[in-house]
């Protein structure tokens, strides 16, 4: 059977302050990202963009919240589309959108992984963690917040669906952190999640970090979500977002990662998430992220043909 890839776009921008993460699904097609696929050997699906949810619910949370009821019917969407992607046979890739969508992401996919009986491991490829509860965010923007909604921290019970399958703290790992909220803070040592921030990363590289963490994955017989914000990388190289944190990952060790997943065999399911087109340069960033996507399909440094001529 021919490997297969599903895209599913997911254009909303409600949990960032700024606007333009709604143009990324289609910046990601126009960067290539369907050509990536199937050059890779994969048949691809693209199922194109979910739509704006045909009911926003009344809820009420904290006031200093942005855009709670919008999140809130993304989340509930969101969450039905990856559950049943997830069950699928296809390596779904959902196309963002800004971050706030791994609410849905996360456990949907993470409820697939709890109807098989097989544990659900995420990646995390971020400057941030986003693991603020709607009580600790001082922004108010949602999207500091799907990682401690799929942890089921408090504060969500209520106001968003419940988390079918809350994720094990144990099975997180998270790389490229440089800009850690306070209450984020005191949250990861509480759950002791495994962390590697940028300076871990100067002092070990990537290739030791993630072949322990590929280790644990495959010893579990786990299912490895990738969820990979823009702003893991560095701002130089990658300018198209909407909360720069300079000193971020390099081309070669976002590369290397994509690189040692596809070695391992055990990416399930991709999230591209909080690229902003209007902040882009000649499409470098959403290029960029394409070329990552075919280093996790599999493409080799030497099967690179040379630019330009
Ligand atoms: B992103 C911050 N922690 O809560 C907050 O880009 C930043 O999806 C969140 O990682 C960044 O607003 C969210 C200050
Ligand atoms: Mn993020
Ligand atoms: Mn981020
Ligand atoms: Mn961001």
């Amino acid at each position: 059977m021919t490997p297969h890839c599903t895209i599913l776009g997911l254009p909303l921008q409600a949990g960032t302050g700024r606007g333009g993460c709604l143009m990324g699904p289609d910046a990601f097609r126009t960067a290539g990202l369907g050509e990536v696929i199937t050059s890779q050997g994969f048949g691809l699906t693209d199922l194109g963009n979910l739509p704006f949810p045909a009911s926003v619910p009344e809820v009420t949370g904290p006031a200093h919240l942005k855009k709670l009821p919008e999140i809130v019917a993304w989340t509930r969407d969101i969450q039905t589309q990856a559950a049943q992607l997830a069950a699928q046979d296809s390596f779904p890739i959902f196309i963002g959108g800004d971050h706030s969508m791994a609410a849905g992401t996360l456990t949907g996919v993470a409820q697939a992984a709890a109807a098989l009986g097989r544990p659900q491991f995420v990646l995390w490829l971020d400057a941030h963690p986003d693991m603020n509860t709607l009580t600790s965010s001082l922004s108010g923007h949602l999207h500091g917040t799907p990682m401690a909604y799929a942890l089921g921290l408090d504060s969500f019970e209520g106001i968003f669906p419940p988390v079918p399958a809350p994720l094990d703290p144990a099975n997180i790992c998270m790389m490229g952190l440089r800009s850690v909220d306070e209450a984020e803070h005191r949250f990861i040592a509480e759950l002791g999640i495994d962390v590697y921030d940028m300076r871990r990363i100067d002092e070990l590289g990537v290739v030791k970090p993630m072949e322990a963490f590929l280790r644990r994955v495959a010893q579990s017989n786990g299912l490895l979500h990738v969820s990979f914000d823009v702003d893991f990388l560095d701002p130089e190289i990658a300018p198209a977002v909407g909360t720069t944190v300079p000193g971020g990952a390099t081309f070669r060790e976002a590369h290397l990662i994509m690189e040692m997943i596809h070695d391992s065999g055990l990416a399930s399911s991709l999230d591209l998430t909080e690229l902003n087109p209007f902040l882009d340069i000649r499409g470098k960033t959403a290029t960029l992220m394409c070329d990552l996507t075919a280093s996790l399909l599999g493409r080799k440094v030497l099967d690179r043909r040379t630019r330009g001529l």
